[in-house]
């Protein structure tokens, strides 16, 4: 389901809505913004500079920064929400417990008992890749409203087939103080790291096709 955008106008002289359009151009100043830095050692294409994230007329703006173009973003970003703050609940990936999670064009609910990689399709989202930059839309509703919530962001590269090292970048995202203060909220508890393969692999069942796409296996 698509997330519910603003007409134009219908503002009252705000900022113009955030276009889906792979160009963080267009964003109001001071947005959330986790700094991964330039991490990755070796070939390896996905590798997250920074996770920024938004919030406008209800909607959540993820923003993506690659060091480098990506040719897809397929599974190469993954993000888990962990909307209720706690790692007991949702899918335990080491870092939080993930009850949501985006991947390609996806929006996912977990359903799972914790460890398995059993996720419920809630809808499919506007994204934009342009470049290395990618931005998506996901309305605020869609995930239960939080008022916060940690995340996590895994950068595969896997995905696209070359060395297999994962970059991974979380933090926490205060939803009602981004909207208490127009002018953009810091982020709280910002952490990085990223991880080159000494963790065990473990192939999960890919999930049965929703409507709309199927998320792909997860290395932990
Ligand atoms: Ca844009
Ligand atoms: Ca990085
Ligand atoms: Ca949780």
């Amino acid at each position: 389901m698509r997330g519910l955008r603003a007409l134009p106008g219908a503002r009252g002289g705000g900022p113009l809505p955030i276009a889906i359009d792979g160009d963080f151009g267009d964003w109001p100043p001071n947005p959330y913004v986790l700094v991964d830095g330039d991490d990755l050692p070796g070939v390896n294409p996905v590798d997250i500079l920074e996770v920024r994230m938004t919030t406008q007329d209800g909607n959540l703006y993820i923003g993506y920064l690659n060091e480098s173009p990506l040719p897809v973003l397929d599974w190469t970003y993954t993000l888990y929400l962990d909307t209720d703050s706690s790692a007991a609940t949702g899918f335990q990936s080491g870092i939080l417990g993930g009850d949501y999670m985006i991947q390609d064009t996806g929006l996912y609910q977990y359903s799972g008992t914790g460890s398995d990689w059993t996720w419920t399709l809630v809808g499919n989202l506007r994204v934009g890749l342009n470049g290395a930059q990618v931005e998506i839309e996901v309305s605020l509703a869609e995930i239960g409203s939080p008022t916060s919530f940690d995340f996590e962001c895994d950068g595969e590269n896997a995905a696209l087939g070359s060395n297999d090292g994962i970059d991974i970048a979380f933090g926490q995202f205060q939803v009602v103080a981004l909207q208490a203060s127009p002018a953009g909220a810091r982020p709280l508890l910002p952490q990085k790291e990223f991880f080159t393969g000494t963790r065990t692999r473990i192939k999960l069942p890919a999930l049965q096709a929703g409507p709309g796409v199927t998320p792909r296996e997860k290395h932990r």
